[in-house]
């Protein structure tokens, strides 16, 4: 019998009072307000769904931890008791439960686990009155694909009882081995792993010289996940000033602010860019790690350009020397990463908005890198999207060119053209009208093509599906496009990560060729497609809102 530094612990049956679908179709987990995960038996119904349908359970080893918010340690204590009643052989966990998604990720893999269970709700802000999330990832590191969350949803349905381990909860202070009766859960710290994983696929000398040379930087991490790991990279191991990581304790409430990346709810590390001389280099990552922004002197970097920039540059990064396999972005994603490809003489696939659908690219090696516009990069290293990882090869990138971050964008576009590009979401609409929104336009779109539209003339106009190139699974339904003669583009999506409301996504872009105007502020040169899908949605009239809450 394993040795154990518990009492026995009894196995209790509970029974369900009540039964909880919340689970939306196609999300890889369940995102929802910390209110209603506190009602009681609502984690726990979820819970016992996830270990009834992950395969392997009984035996397995299963990584969990989370980005810090209201709600983490708690629910880490629910989770071990019911994965020793499920018959786990192994749960790793990290001290203070502190794991960013792609640190997870990379454990999932490292360990040969059967999955992971990520307690976060990403860039939502968090605490009693923010949101609580349960993500759940595969024995690929990735997140779960749809047959599985799937699965899971279904299972809820079913549900009467749930299982757990009745005993003592085990603390996370300190890195530590403990039992519960035959289920060994081992505390680790979750930054060291991640931490080493990076110096493999970076030259840390090389950027450490950079950033010693009178090249100030700084990185907001919005008091959520990234800061431990940001102030053991950045400050610990590549002699960035003490206090370059900002807001770098991880809150419960991340204080009050909404950890999201974007200009919007980063404005004071936007500011100390675009506003003042003081720094070089400015990046922040959202509440579990998994997103980035970056920004140089006077200069914001789109995330569609970034995934081209990172494509164009990678043979300048250890781990990428040799060339990559391809690379992929999700449909919403500017076009800037498939010129670059296109010039690499390398594949460029278009997938639905969602990490999960890179896994099978990835796992297949058809793809080295991929991207999203929402401000998520990665690459074959694991099988989420990876904040602090893109600071890194942006820092790379300068270190080796020696320019600044405007001087390497104005090279880009002199070579490849600029893909202009802007998105608006329209946050907490009512459901019921964002709904109307969009089934009008859909049954509109037939009518569209052949028609002028923006100064241009719609040349397809339809509603996206993707053809998976690995397992032929065909997704449909996964947003509205319509694409100009011109090559411009615009495209609607409801989120499906929102928790109030519906949230209205409009993505617009619009291509200069590199003899053309490079200069422009995007909102202009993107004015003609943003008058003219107001006009043809009538968004104003619809949601009530005169302008966007968020523009990036
Ligand atoms: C959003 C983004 C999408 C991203 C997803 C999860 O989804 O648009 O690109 O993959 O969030 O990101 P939606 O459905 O709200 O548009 V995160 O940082 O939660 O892991
Ligand atoms: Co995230």
């Amino acid at each position: 019998m394993t040795p154990s530094n518990h009492s026995e612990s009894i196995r209790r049956k509970v029974r369900l009072n009540k039964t909880f679908t919340d689970q939306k179709p196609g999300t890889s987990g369940l995102r929802k307000s910390s209110k209603e995960f506190e009602q009681p038996q609502y984690l726990e119904s979820f819970i016992e769904a996830v270990l009834r349908t992950l395969p392997n359970v009984s035996g397995g080893t299963l990584i969990v931890g989370g980005d810090g918010r209201y709600g983490n340690l708690p629910a880490i204590d629910v989770i071990l008791k019911m994965g020793a009643a499920h018959g786990l052989k192994r749960v790793i966990t990290t001290t203070s439960g502190i794991l960013s998604t792609p640190a997870a990720s990379h454990l999932i893999r490292t360990h040969k686990a059967i999955g992971g269970i990520i307690l976060s709700a990403s860039h939502n802000a968090g605490g009693p009155d923010g949101d609580f999330g349960v993500k759940i990832n595969g024995a690929n590191g990735g997140p779960a694909p749809e047959s599985l969350t799937n699965a899971i949803f279904e299972c809820t349905k079913e549900l009467e009882e749930y299982f757990l381990l009745e005993g003592p909860s085990i603390s996370l202070k300190i890195p530590g081995m403990h039992y519960i009766n035959a289920m060994a859960v081992e505390v680790i710290d979750g930054i060291e792993d991640y931490t080493t994983l990076m110096q493999r696929i970076f030259d840390f000398d090389r950027i450490e010289t950079l950033i010693k040379n009178d090249f100030p930087i700084i990185f907001d991490a919005l008091h959520a996940v990234t800061g431990p790991y940001a102030k053991r990279i950045l400050e610990g191991l590549l002699g960035a000033s003490t206090g370059t990581v900002r807001n770098g304790i991880p809150l419960e409430d991340f204080g009050g602010g909404h950890p999201d990346p974007n200009l919007t709810y980063a404005h004071e590390l936007a500011s100390l860019l675009l506003d003042s001389n003081k720094y070089c280099f400015g990046a922040a990552c959202d509440g579990d790690g998994d997103r980035n922004m970056i920004l140089g002197k006077g200069c914001f970097v789109n995330p569609s350009d970034s995934l081209a920039v990172l494509t164009a540059n990678a043979h300048l990064v250890p781990a990428y020397a040799n060339g990559l396999t391809g690379v992929a972005r999700s449909m919403p994603t500017s076009a800037a990463v498939d010129v670059v490809a296109k010039d690499l003489g390398i594949n460029c696939f278009e997938t639905p908005t969602g990490w999960k659908f890179f896994g099978n690219l990835l796992d297949e090696n058809l793809i080295t890198l991929c991207g999203e516009e929402s401000f998520g990069t990665g690459s074959n290293h694991v099988r989420e999207k990876d904040g602090l990882w893109a600071v890194l090869f942006w820092l790379q990138i300068l270190a080796e060119k020696g320019c600044s971050v405007s001087e390497l964008m104005t090279m880009h576009w002199s070579h490849y053209g600029r893909h202009y590009y802007s998105r608006h979401d329209y946050e907490e609409i009512k459901s019921e009208a964002a709904n109307d929104l969009y089934a009008r336009l859909k049954k509109m779109l037939p009518t569209l093509v052949g028609q002028a539209f923006a100064g241009s003339e719609v040349s397809l106009a339809d509603d996206f599906s993707y053809n998976d190139p690995v397992d032929n699974s065909i997704t449909t339904n996964q947003g509205l496009r319509l694409i100009l003669k011109d090559g411009s583009r615009v495209i609607m999506r409801l989120s499906g990560t929102g928790t109030k409301g519906a949230t209205l996504r409009v993505y617009l872009e619009r291509y200069v060729p590199k003899t053309g105007d490079l200069t422009q502020d995007p909102q202009r040169a993107l004015s003609n497609l943003i008058t003219g899908i107001n006009n043809l949605a009538e968004i104003k009239q619809r949601t009530g809102m005169s302008r966007p809450t968020v523009i990036t």
